[in-house]
């Protein structure tokens, strides 16, 4: 009888003129907008403090600086350098699923939403205070954001929860909630989170954005001069990479925005006095100039983390005199502002290769993305150890007393760069016509310089590429081969001499913890 009557009921209730979606899924998408709302809110009060301040920013640099070695290996080699936009991309996603679960769980009696957006606010608000930059009110971007994701979500579960109101008469219950209303409150929360979240990046873009004042910034004029002309025939890459091609590899979410008069280097540790140099001071001194290749510890043989530029700076060795290191350090821990450090051996600093505080890179100031204001170029080691961006501090010390970012996450203390070489023309795979093919690719063994190279079809005798000019001990060096090239499929193989008359090692070894070896091969078809 109960069952007849709820039957009857619902056959009673006018037919509705477009079908009705399940209360479960306004749930979720209460949960949603919740979502949104809380990362709104969290954008837009972030803008008035840091950018890195932000609920999902934080988040999202933790989690870059706790991945384990294996992880990051393959997503860098996976992703390459769009690893931060898997992550943001891959974040998104289990914030949207985590955000239909919360608001599937929400009903008026159980808070078990409410309880996992508090749980994960929590770890927002961790994940915010513990950054190496953070502010004491770094908390307050994700409280705020989540405290008003978890009032949106109630008050609307609570609504789902209650009749719709104005048939109260009869058979109120099987009406379900008011979706009219439920939907005009969610459109409402919809848009708040639309507009918390634009209002946040125009605030972030107004008060923190530096490329106006990058736009502004004049590259010092060097007191050398250096021949810029290469000799790019018959060479497969430009010998100087374009900064728009110039890989990039970091720590940081977003790059710092850091503008040339917030910025100073501070000098200090073990050292007879402490110094602090602003972009004013350290501009009334000489410039120089210099051309070098840029390596990443993480590059794989055959593969592109690599980049040749003139930079132009200020040598670090006077920057380090100005405040006297003590003889018995041999390190320099250098920071970003953003927290990330690299132990660089003192000599390499101060010796005579002329490592640079660059402020410009080919001529033009530094990219953001590259360090804009100012960075560390160290001729002949890996970047992780050396090629700081952003760089505010420079610590004076001891390898046995500082670590650095990546040494303590399972790399190399020490990255001098390893001799290597890559084959660009033909591509891997490619075919070719039988006859005369042009083979050229790069070599390189920073600060030693390149003595020869040499190419190797399938199993023949190893023969000598042409190095093509110029000659730099600090950059990489362009060869070419021409190959008769005869039909059927080849293997064809690179192997670079060192100015030390040291082989390339062809032991296969990945790049932890101190930088891959093994030679470059590429498959070709000649027809
Ligand atoms: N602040 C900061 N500087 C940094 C890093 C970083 O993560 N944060 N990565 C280093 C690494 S691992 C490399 S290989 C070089 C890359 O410099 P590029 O991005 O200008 O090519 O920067 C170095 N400097
Ligand atoms: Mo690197």
């Amino acid at each position: 009888m109960w069952i007849l009557d709820q039957v009857t009921s619902v056959q009673e209730t006018p037919t509705p003129t477009q079908p009705r979606p399940p209360v479960t899924v306004l749930r979720a998408v209460n949960g949603i907008v919740a979502a949104g709302l809380t990362v709104g809110v969290g954008q837009l009060v972030a803008a008035v403090f840091d950018r890195a301040a932000a609920p999902l920013f934080a988040v999202g640099s933790a989690v870059i600086d706790l991945t384990p070695k294996p992880v990051r290996e393959s997503a860098i080699s996976t992703f390459g350098t769009g690893d931060k936009t898997a992550l943001l991309v891959g974040m998104g996603v289990i914030v949207a699923l985590l955000a239909v679960l919360a608001g599937v769980l929400e009903t008026s009696r159980r808070r078990w939403g409410s309880a996992l957006f508090a749980a994960f606010g929590a770890l927002g608000v961790a994940a915010a205070v513990t950054r190496p930059a953070a502010g004491v009110w770094w908390f307050l971007p994700t409280v705020l954001g989540v405290a008003a994701g978890i009032t949106f979500l109630r008050v609307m579960a609570v609504r789902l929860d209650s009749p719709a109101t104005g048939e109260t008469d009869s058979g109120d219950a099987e009406q379900g909630p008011d979706r009219r209303a439920f939907l005009l409150g969610a459109s409402g929360g919809g848009a708040a989170a639309v507009v918390t979240g634009v209002a946040g990046s125009a605030l972030d873009h107004f008060f923190n954005d530096v490329s106006r004042d990058r736009s502004a910034f004049s590259v010092p004029r060097a007191v050398n001069t250096i021949d810029q002309s290469a000799d790019d025939d018959g060479g497969a890459t430009p010998f100087v990479t374009d900064n728009s091609d110039f890989y990039r590899i970091d720590t940081a979410l977003q790059p710092p925005q850091l503008t040339s008069g917030a910025w100073s280097l501070r000098i200090h540790g073990m050292v007879d006095r402490e110094v602090r140099i602003d972009m004013a001071s350290l501009r009334r001194m000489p410039a120089i100039e210099k051309m070098v290749t840029l390596t990443c510890v993480s590059n794989e043989v055959g593969g592109d983390l690599i980049g040749n530029a003139t930079w132009t700076g200020y040598r670090l060795r006077d920057l380090l005199a100005m405040a006297g290191p003590s003889d018995d350090a041999d390190m320099v821990l250098s920071t970003s502002s953003d927290g990330f450090t690299a132990g660089t051996p003192i000599e390499a600093l101060t010796d005579d290769r002329d490592s640079l505080l660059a402020v410009a890179m080919n001529g033009t100031p530094l990219p953001i993305e590259h360090g804009y204001p100012a960075r560390m170029v160290v001729p002949g080691l890996y970047g992780y150890v050396s090629a700081t961006k952003w760089v505010v501090s420079l610590e004076v010390t001891r390898f046995d007393r500082a670590k650095a970012y990546w040494s303590t996450r399972g790399w190399s203390e020490k990255g001098p760069i390893k001799t290597s070489s890559r084959i660009d023309v033909p591509r891997d795979s490619a075919t070719v016509n039988a006859g005369r093919v042009a083979v050229g690719g790069v070599a390189w063994a920073q600060p030693r310089g390149i003595n020869a190279v040499q190419v190797q079809v399938d199993d023949g005798p190893w023969q000598s590429a042409r190095l093509l000019a110029p000659d730099n001990i600090d950059t990489w060096r362009l060869w070419s081969w021409d190959w008769d090239a005869t039909s059927g499929d080849h293997t064809l193989t690179v192997r670079a001499i060192d100015g030390e008359g040291r082989q390339q090692s062809a032991v296969v070894s990945r790049p932890d913890p101190d930088g891959s070896t093994g030679l470059h091969t590429i498959d070709v078809s000649v027809s």
